[in-house]
Order: C-alpha cells, then structure tokens, then sequence
C-alpha cells in the first residue's frame, strides 16, 4: 500500500480548506470568502483501498507580511514544506489574476524536490478567467488537474494523481484509535474554529483579521444540552463594537451561527454562551 504525507498549498482563497473538506466527506477546515481564513496548518487523516494520506491544509501566504499576524501565518506554511512533505499540492484560482503572491508560494515550492501537482481549481466558474496567466507554471509541476473543490468536480483525478506520486509505505497514522480525521484539532479548537468562521462570514472588511476566538468551558449537563462557554477578542475598542453590533445584533448572528453548526456536528442541543473583548495581547492566541 502507499502512504504519506500531502501539502495543500496555495495563495490565500484559493480553495484548499474547501478542497481538504470535500475530500474527507466532512468539515475540518474553515472557509470563507476571506482570504487568510487558515491560520495553522490543519491535519487530516484520508483512508482507502490504495493506502493512507495525511492531509495538511496550510494557511494561504501573503506576500506582503502587513502585520504580525500575517508574519505568523506564513512562517507556519513555510515550515509546513520545509518539515518535509511526500506530495506538494499546489492551488491556483483561474478567476483570479496571477499576482505577487505567487512568486511567493512557487518559490517556496521550486525549491523542493518534492513531487508537485498543479492543481487549478474554481474550473465551474467560466468567466472571468485567466488561466493563460497560470499556464507557464505547468511546466514546473508534474502534473496539472483541474477541478472544482465547490463542486466536488474531477475529485477523482486529483486522488489518482496523488496515488501516483505517493511513496509505498506503512499506514502513519493508526485510524482504529482514532474517532475522527481531524489529527490536530481538540474539541475546544474545533468550536473556536467554527465560531472564528462564523465571525469572517459575518464581519466586513478588516475585523476579521483582528479577531480571534478562545473557548474557556465545554460542559455536558444532564438534560443532553452541551454548554460552551466562548469568547472572541479583538486588539480594539472601535471592533469591539463592530463585532457586537447594533443592539447585539452581530454577536447574536455569528453565535446562532456557530451553535447550529455545532449541534449538527455533535448531534445534540448545544448552548452557545459568546462574548466579546478587547485584549491586546490576543494575538498571543492566534
Ligand atoms: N466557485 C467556486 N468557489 C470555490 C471553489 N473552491 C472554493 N471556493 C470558494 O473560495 C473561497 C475560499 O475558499 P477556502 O477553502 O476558504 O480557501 P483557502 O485557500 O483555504 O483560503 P485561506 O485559508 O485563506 O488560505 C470560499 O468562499 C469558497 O467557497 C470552487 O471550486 N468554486
Ligand atoms: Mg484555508
């Protein structure tokens, strides 16, 4: 059987999480519409008749660091590749113009041995399209495929493409121990994940990036209703406000979010208790 381990990697709102998702049959890695939604490398673990693949979604790299956030970002996807990988997966969105960025992902990438797949994703949207841009870096890869992660189209072909360049090898990870295909997420990151999303779908322009969120308390009672304690901090005021909205409206709209996400997760009724703070040191969490 083969076994390894996969990069996804790309600029920022390209796809991957999706990607990684669809591929696992089940949520792992948030999306959104805003780039930079990943911020570590998530791992996932993806089984069948043909071997073992351990997933690892990395954060989208920015190409210029505005800020340390970003900084920590990218640091992460960089030593993600250099860690060493059996498989590069690199993503491109055609929609999008071939920007900076890319120059700085694909030198990160060109300077590994690592078998590459070039893979061009959002193929369900025909226009507008600059695949021309991409097509220089065929060359660079060992193989193109062209998918819609969205779609879950030519899923297929990117997994046969994968399995041909993945080593022989011993399962890495023990699947019988394990209950989920989420390695490196427990449940308190899983919930802050998913109430982080909520906020990115929910909050305009720059909030998100200023925003964190940190789960204090998960408790079972003994009606079946799981209590979870959250809170999200941003590094000001003026977010602060932003984020709880007009009469609360805002809060109430990523917890309600968020909650309902959850309770079909765990299949049970879940109580969502959401605050908000400002902490100027919230980084430190991200
Ligand atoms: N139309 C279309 N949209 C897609 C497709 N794949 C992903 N998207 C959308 O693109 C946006 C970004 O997707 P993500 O999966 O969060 O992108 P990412 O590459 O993980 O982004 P970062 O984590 O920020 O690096 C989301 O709004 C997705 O719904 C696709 O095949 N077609
Ligand atoms: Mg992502």
């Amino acid at each position: 059987m083969k076994a390894g381990v996969v990069a996804l990697v790309g600029r920022p709102n390209v796809g991957k999480s999706t990607l990684l998702n669809i591929l696992l049959g089940q949520k792992v890695s948030i999306t959104s519409p805003k780039p930079q939604t990943t911020r570590f490398p998530i791992q996932a673990v993806y089984e069948e008749e043909r071997g073992q693949i351990v997933f690892m979604d990395t954060p989208g790299i920015f190409s210029k660091v505005r800020d340390q956030v970003a900084a920590r970002i990218n640091l992460r996807t960089e030593e993600t590749i250099d860690r060493g990988v059996d498989v590069i997966v690199y993503m491109v969105d055609h929609t999008r113009e071939r920007a900076e960025e890319e120059n700085r992902v694909l030198g990160i990438v060109r300077k590994t041995k690592t078998p590459k797949i070039l893979v061009i994703n959002k193929v369900d949207i025909i226009s507008p399209s600059h695949i021309v841009q991409y097509r220089f870096m065929e060359e660079e890869f060992d193989k193109v495929v062209k998918i819609s992660a969205l779609n879950n189209k030519h899923i297929p072909l990117l997994l046969d493409a994968i399995f041909d360049y993945l080593p022989e090898g011993k399962p890495i990870v023990d699947t019988a121990n394990i209950v989920q295909p989420g390695l490196n997420l427990d449940s308190k990151m899983f919930i802050s994940e998913i109430i982080r999303e909520k906020a990115f779908l929910n909050l305009r322009r720059e909030v998100p990036y200023a925003i964190t969120a940190v789960v204090d308390d998960i408790e079972e009672k003994e009606n079946g209703v799981t209590y979870i304690k959250a809170r999200l901090l941003t590094s000001a005021d003026r977010y602060k406000g932003m984020i709880i909205g007009k009469n609360g409206e805002m809060i109430k709209e990523i917890s309600m979010a968020a909650r309902k996400e959850l309770e079909v997760a765990a299949n049970k009724k879940v109580y969502l208790e959401l605050t908000v703070e400002t902490d100027p040191h919230w980084i430190d969490y991200v």
